[in-house]
């Protein structure tokens, strides 16, 4: 019915309707594509709640590009199916700067050109990829990549997804885009820790939570689950919006597409090498899993050109990082005891290569856990190794179960020792509680040498051993009366090492008070503790006779470290310890303040390339002098370092007021004390 002729009522919430569905859309755009909101939550609940009475009343207008349809339509039977107008390619993979280099050669041969070639590179995301169709600017469908031909629609499960929009800035008669679904580490982790809560089973990995919750025949399930995503590029196109693909970005961006920040823009091929390895060294501080970079050929002319194989094109490559995951089988199951006492379960495994490192053996941490993950002896286990962490299994793969596993059970006496084990109320850790077992002796020795406490060169496990065992150490304070020629007569020991070793511990007799303080391995005390514990107290002596209460009275000190150092001090054994340390000559020097803490409190962010500096390295050497580094503009940044050619955040920051300075006048801050 026309206008003219509708109930007064009904035009006024045609209006009112109109207006929250505008507003709420835009807020979601600020807050899930530029992630800079400019509402308050409690007044988008209040819009959101005022949209969905006012739908309610009128169900009439209902509409699926509505910001209220994201909690989800109603459930399906099963996923129709379509096929994409383009091909939705895969990649070839390349896993170094060789198979890259290649790549390049290869691209410069078929365009038969000598011509400098500009690239762009972007994060990989371990996710699932899908296609959107757009037209008049209205979400119409989306579907799945499939098998790359064809896909299934999974158009009511994607309008759930935030920083997707439903409505686009402006009207472009019919777009398609593709994108990748993720679900980001802290999202993961909610989800698992609530579906545990549940009672329900858990994803293995984010990759999977997101594929699951894509597949859902209900879309209110997929719209409780923390879906984003990072669109990449454009599928059949009326119009190219761009030459390029970097420019096609920006236009999707300007129409209220989620694009990753991270993307660096028309660079040389050089330039992608050095770029993987910084992600490479950056990707476990992100808040999303990648596992490489994808490097295009930024001229659309250009990719053109180039075409397509069967199966990937030939303008892209992704370039793998190493892989941090593999299967393997565990062999045994055994149990090591920690200086502590503390009794770590650990898996023997089959070795096997993960990222360039082979890997024998991973924690699993204890019993709970064991019987959480239901590891058994002969399970073929995935396995992680990420970073400098320990290696650890991640799950069992149940599909190969035989029946023959054996289930594993804690022991009820020390492995070492054979002393009974205990496990407090409340504590996942089983502990071998005798002060002599000979495993504890030694780890506690092995702590004491190495590097973060008195750093004796030469002093390492496989020598610590025979000289427990041979009954030479029965602490570590008997380092410090080993003799030459005692050394001398171990194994694999000649007349030079065992000089260096002599020298290595003369050497360390000098030590700042924080280092010999967590040499001494009172439980709770780690590096940074005892740093604090140093300056407060100064030397030994105070410290050793401070109260509890006292103790606590320092910042950063709780009630459980408090007791812990206390409890040390009171035994007869360990103040005599200490003395024997003290006596045989260990001097105790103040450790010079680090020379220039000149940005001590001010958080920077960093945008662009520096020149003759890599990103790690300015962010190490900000580190150094006591600035902090994040990686978005917010209101706790205190400059924004930009370099050759910065992305985003430097718009960002001159809107925020942020102060932009250069690598340049970053040196000149690092320097002026
Ligand atoms: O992030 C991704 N997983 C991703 C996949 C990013 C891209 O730019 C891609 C892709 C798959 C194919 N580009 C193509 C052409």
């Amino acid at each position: 019915m026309p206008d003219s002729v509708k109930p007064a009522e009904t035009s006024s919430a045609i209006h009112r309707i109109e207006e929250l569905r505008n507003a709420l859309h835009q807020h979601n755009y600020r807050y899930y594509v530029l992630d800079d909101p400019d509402l308050s939550d409690a007044e988008y609940d209040r819009m959101m709640r005022e949209l969905k009475e006012l739908e309610a009343a009128h169900p009439e207008l209902a509409s699926p590009d509505s910001p209220t349809s994201r909690v989800g339509a109603a459930p399906l039977d099963k996923f129709d199916t379509v096929a994409h107008s383009i091909p939705m390619l895969s990649l070839d993979n390349g896993f170094d700067d060789n198979d890259i280099l290649d790549f390049d050669k290869r691209v410069k041969r078929h365009l038969d050109s000598e011509e400098p070639i500009l690239y762009t590179a972007e994060p990989k995301l371990d996710g699932v990829a899908v296609e959107l169709v757009y037209e008049a600017g209205r979400l119409i469908m989306a579907s799945t990549r499939g098998d790359g031909m064809t896909g299934e629609v999974i158009t009511s499960n994607v309008r759930t997804i935030r920083s997707v929009p439903l409505l686009l800035h402006e009207q472009v008669s019919r777009l398609e885009v593709r994108g990748e679904v993720f679900i980001s580490l802290e999202g993961f982790k909610r989800l698992n820790e609530d579906r545990l809560n549940r009672g329900l089973s858990l994803f293995a990995n984010p990759r999977n939570a997101a594929a699951g919750s894509l597949r859902q025949l209900n879309p209110r399930i997929t719209a409780r689950r923390p879906l984003e995503i990072f669109f990449y590029g454009v599928g059949h196109m009326t119009d190219p919006l761009s030459e390029s693909h970097w420019g096609t970005l920006q236009v999707l961006k300007r129409l209220g597409f989620r694009i990753n920040p991270l993307i660096r823009a028309e660079i040389p091929i050089e330039e992608t090498l050095d770029y993987h390895r910084e992600m490479n060294d950056k990707r476990h501080t992100l808040a999303y899993d990648i596992d490489g970079m994808v490097i295009k050929l930024d001229s659309l002319s250009l990719q053109d050109r180039l075409g397509e194989k069967s199966r990937s094109p030939r303008w892209a490559i992704a370039y793998k990082f190493q892989a941090i995951q593999e299967t393997t089988r565990v062999l045994d199951i055994d149990v090591q005891v920690g200086r502590t006492g503390a009794l770590t379960p650990v898996a023997h495994l089959d070795p096997v290569s993960i990222g360039g490192v082979t890997v024998s053996r991973a924690t699993l941490h204890n019993e709970d856990e064991i019987r959480r993950k239901d590891i058994r002896i002969g399970d073929t286990v995935l396995v992680q190794r990420a970073g400098d962490v320990i290696p650890e299994v991640v799950k069992v793969i149940e599909s190969s179960r035989t029946g023959q596993e054996k289930i594993f059970t804690m022991p009820a006496t020390c492995p070492v020792c054979e002393a009974e084990v205990f496990r407090e109320k409340d504590e996942a850790v089983a502990r071998c509680n005798h002060i002599g077992c000979p495993a504890q002796v030694k780890a506690r020795i092995r702590h004491f040498a190495s590097k973060g406490a008195f750093d004796m060169d030469g002093m390492g496990s496989k020598l610590i051993e025979q000289m427990v065992d041979k009954g030479l150490l029965s602490s570590y304070a008997d380092i410090f009366s080993l003799d030459k020629a005692t050394v001398q007569s171990l194994e694999r020991m000649g007349a030079k090492s065992a000089q260096n070793l002599m020298n290595a511990i003369e050497k360390s007799k000098a030590i700042p008070l924080g280092r010999f303080i967590y040499a001494l391995g009172i439980r709770h005390v780690g590096e940074n503790v005892a740093t604090i514990l140093a300056d407060q107290f100064q030397n030994m002596e105070n410290l050793s006779s401070a109260s509890t209460e006292a103790l606590e009275a320092i910042e950063g000190i709780g009630p459980e470290i408090a007791e812990s150092v206390r409890h040390f001090f009171d035994q007869n054994q360990n103040r005599q310890t200490v003395r024997r340390i003290l006596d045989a000559g260990v001097r105790i020097f103040q450790e010079k303040k680090p020379e220039k803490r000149s940005l001590e409190g001010k958080v920077f962010v960093l945008t662009g390339t520096f020149e003759g500096m890599t990103r790690s390295e300015t962010k190490k050497m900000i580190e150094g002098a006591g600035g902090k580094v994040t990686n978005t503009v917010s209101r706790n940044t205190n400059y924004l370092v930009a370099g050759e050619s910065p992305g985003s955040k430097l718009d960002k920051a001159k809107k925020s007021g942020v102060e932009v300075i250069d690598r340049q006048s970053l040196l000149q801050m690092v320097r002026d004390a």
